[in-house]
Formats: structure tokens, sequence, C-alpha cells
């Protein structure tokens, strides 16, 4: 009886996710044959993504990729591709091929993109580091620069991205110097945090229907509520003063990177981060979701008592950051980045002690017990705590 009624109350939520939300996801009915995750999310008008490596999509000896790409997943990320040294390894020669690919792909599968990333610390050319740190690009030209490379690329992707991460991982972290959180790296030191508020303008000018985040790891919670040592309340305040300038900020990306190594966080923890943001008017997004483990030499020998635990561990993050999603209407998308352990960045960038494991498939695209929690979720999730998403709209 329960459970028919539960089920009820399902059917209801699909007819109103549809009506509420068609134009927050992708173009495609519910199915009620369809277990995908894209479509078990139609229900509650939450789209599910993926980083996707551009190599891998077209590695015509590895079909799978490209399979699960299109099927599970209702909006793409570009893993590199959109990157800054990607789109302009030289200076006023644009390589758009790659991204204008994946843009293809996702038209394609009636899927939506977030744009990935217009200004990042990381993953800027040579020739725009070089030229500053010998002299030849002076601060006036810097701000320049990135001012025409948001707008040529905004404009280059616009009426074609649905998110856009305007800026990426301004804040530092207690373990960097100061420990005192504060705003670091290369564009904060040459021209100051006032590049922040600068970027989404010149954003926004290039697409006015584009939702403009700003995006970071290490935000899924609170802590201490001291902006000086945690860095959700620095990122919740700087919000909070964009916001107050009219700065035209729709969203913020919780990135989601966590360790099973960690203490992590509750289910209740994430929905009170992720409401306290949309109390500023703001949407939120899960955005490159991953729970990496430590490959101890049992685990690398194959010992299943060192192997279930992380498994476990993992499903068990994975769904609480979907779960808090799912309560807070203003989470409009959940994407993992990268969805098999063949190709993450994980073992590559983690090696002392080496650390994998991170993603929803293994290496062999067998889906993991972390994709069967996000699929449980999507499933037996509904009213009356779960209620479909409430679209966001531009500001202007
Ligand atoms: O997954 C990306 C990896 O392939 C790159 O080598 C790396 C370089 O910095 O960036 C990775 O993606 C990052 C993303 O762009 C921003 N948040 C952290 C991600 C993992 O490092």
């Amino acid at each position: 009886m329960k459970l028919r009624r539960w089920i009820a109350a399902g059917a209801v939520a699909v007819a109103t996710a549809a009506v509420l939300t068609s134009p927050a996801t992708a173009g495609r009915p519910y199915d009620p044959t369809d277990q995908s995750l894209r479509n078990l999310a139609l229900r509650h008008g939450l789209a599910v993504g993926t980083a996707v490596d551009l190599a891998a999509l077209n590695d015509p000896a590895d079909p799978r990729y490209r399979e699960l790409a299109a099927s599970e997943f209702s909006t793409v990320t570009a893993e590199n591709a959109m990157k800054w040294e990607s789109l302009e390894p030289t200076r006023g020669t644009y390589n758009w091929g790659p991204a204008d690919e994946l843009v293809t792909f996702a038209r394609q599968h009636d899927q939506r993109v977030r744009g990935h990333v217009l200004v990042w610390h990381n993953q800027l050319p040579a020739w725009l580091t070089n030229g500053v740190a010998d002299g030849s690009i002076s601060t006036a030209e810097l701000r320049d620069i990135l001012r025409r490379h948001i707008t040529n690329v905004v404009t280059h992707f616009k009426g074609r991205i649905w998110q856009w991460d305007v800026v990426n991982e301004a804040v530092s972290d207690p373990w960097d110097t100061p420990s005192t959180l504060h705003y670091k790296g290369f564009w904060a030191e040459h021209l100051g945090p006032g590049y922040i508020a600068d970027a989404f303008r010149w954003a926004r000018a290039a697409d006015p229907h584009a939702l403009l985040f700003y995006n970071d790891y290490n935000i899924e919670a609170f802590g201490s509520r001291d902006p000086a040592n945690d860095k959700t309340q620095f990122v919740y305040d700087m919000a909070k003063q964009l916001r107050a300038k009219g700065v035209p900020i729709d969203g913020i990306g919780s990135q989601g990177h966590l360790g099973t190594q960690y203490g992590n966080f509750d289910t209740f923890q994430v929905v009170e981060a992720l409401r306290k943001f949309a109390g500023l008017g703001l949407a939120t997004a899960f955005t490159e979701v991953d729970v990496r483990s430590q490959l101890t030499e049992g685990v690398q020998a194959g010992n299943e008592a060192e192997i279930n635990p992380r498994l476990q561990a993992a499903a068990a993050n994975f769904d609480v950051l979907l779960q808090a999603c799912l309560a807070e209407r203003h989470c409009l998308s959940f994407t993992v980045w990268g969805f098999t352990d063949k190709h993450s960045w994980v073992p590559g960038w983690f090696t002392d002690p080496p650390e994998g494991m991170a993603t929803i498939y293994d290496e062999n695209y067998q889906p993991k017990r972390a994709y069967q929690a996000l699929k449980a979720d999507l499933i037996y999730s509904g009213p009356p705590y779960v209620l479909p998403r409430i679209p966001q709209r531009p500001r202007r």
C-alpha cells in the first residue's frame, strides 16, 4: 500500500517535472522502460552529466566509452578541450575542433553542455604565462587579453552552452601559505580579485542566456563558519557580495572531489550548504563528482577485505551528494568527473600514495556499487521531500 502510494506520487512528479523543467533539461521525454541515469533523473527535472575525454570518445578501439557517454548522461563537460591552453595554444590562433566536436556530440544525443572553463589559473597557454613573467605583457594588456578571451569563447559557443564555469578555484585552501583563506593564483596575483566580477560581466555580455557559475572544490558543506578557514563560508560571502553588487552570477558549482580516506559529510550537511546558496538566489550544481580511494598493496593484490570497504564508502559518498542535490530544488545538475576508472584523472594525479577507483564504472565498464547507489536514489526518491527542480533564469 505504502509502496503503491509512493509510486503514484512518483507518477505525479514525472508529470510535473515534464511541465516545469523542460527548459532546464535535455529534450527527451521520460521513458518508463529506460533505466539509464539520464532517464531516471528526468522524473526530478535533474540533468546527470559526465566530463568527457575527447581522446577516449574518439577511440574506435573503445566504443563502450562513447555508448555510455551518450546513453547514461544528459549533460556533458569537456574535461580539457575548452580550457585556454587547448583553445588558444598559439596567441591569436584558436583551435575549436575538439570542443566543437563535443558540442556536436551533445546535440546528436539531446544533451546539454556545461562549459568548462573561462578563467582558471591552471592550463593556461605558455605564451600567456611567459609573456606576463618576462614583462612583455603588461597588467593593462593582461586584463584586455582576459576580456577578449572570455568574449571570443562565449561568443563562439553562444546559444550552445547551458552553464558556464566562468571562474574556477579562485580561493585558496587552508594548507596554502598564508593559511588564512584568500584569493589565490595567477589572476588574483596579477589583476586583483576584481577580475571575478569583470569575468561574469564579460561573459553575460557575450551570451545573455547561459547560466554563469562560480566553480570550486571543498565547498560541499560548511565547517567553522569562519571565512578565515572555512572555504564554503568564504565562497558564500564572495557570492553574496557579487550579488549585492549586481554582478550577473547565476550559480555555484560544487565540484565534489571526495576521497574515502576522509571524514566527508552527511546528506543534511550538504543540503544545508546548497540551501544557503539558494537563499542568495543562486542555482547550484555538482560539477565534478568522484570519490577516490587509496590503492594499498592489498587493494592492488585484489584483497577483497580491502577493496569492498572502499567500494562501499565510495558509493555512500556519491549517494550523499546526489541525495542532497535531489533534496534542494535549485540544484540543477549532477556531473561526474569521468564515469569509468579506465579514464580518470585520479591515478595520474595522486601517486604517493597511489589513489584510484574514483568513478562509477570499473575499468571494464562494469557498473560499481556507486552507480547502483545513484540509480537507487533516482528511482526511490519522490515527493514530499524530493520535488522537481526550479529552473534558474539568467540574471541581467
Ligand atoms: O581532469 C583534468 C585532468 O585531465 C587535467 O590534467 C587537470 C589539469 O589541471 O585538470 C583536470 O580537471 C580539473 C578541472 O578542470 C578543475 N577541477 C579539478 C579537476 C581535477 O584536477
